[in-house]
């Protein structure tokens, strides 16, 4: 069976108790809920890990190596920072989908910017919890050759 990890970085735990205008009121439980069941309707294992430390995601990373297909991941504030996340994307050879709840190029100046990108698939950025199923569809299509 094909397995993809959903993985969360920094504050995502907070998500659905604070700032709901920029990041909506639905929770990280209920964002894992909706993937996975969306992964078991295509006969895929969606499994979940969410760390406010850069080197638990990395671990994560250098972890779903050896079991995932591929990779929907939410770095939080580490997309715009992290060469240490980069270099596991592009050092494990992961496939991964970035994604945002916000659409993060209508933000900040800083947050144009993406240090994951370039060594991503691609990006899904401004679609609430749904850029989470975008990204999830992104990359079972991607794997497909689709
Ligand atoms: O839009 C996104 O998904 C972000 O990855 C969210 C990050 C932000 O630093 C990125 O630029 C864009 C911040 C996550 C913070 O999550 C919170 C959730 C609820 C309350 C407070 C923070």
């Amino acid at each position: 069976m094909t397995a993809i990890l959903l993985l969360h970085g920094p504050n995502l735990n907070l998500l659905g108790t604070r700032e709901p205008g920029v990041y909506g009121s639905t929770t990280l439980e209920d964002i894992n809920t909706r993937v996975i069941a969306a992964g078991a309707e295509r006969g895929v294992e969606v499994r979940c890990f969410q760390s406010n430390h850069e080197g638990a995601l990395v671990d994560a990373l250098h972890e779903a190596r050896l079991w995932a297909a591929g990779v929907v991941f939410n770095p939080g504030a580490y997309t715009h920072t992290s060469i240490a996340l980069r270099d596991a994307i592009a050092g494990t050879g992961l496939k991964v989908v970035e994604v945002h709840l916000s659409n993060v190029h209508a933000r900040e100046e800083f947050r144009h910017k993406s240090m994951l990108a370039p060594v991503c698939v691609g990006q899904i950025s401004g679609f609430g919890w749904r850029s989470y199923l975008l990204g999830l569809e992104a990359i079972l299509g991607y794997l497909n050759g689709e």
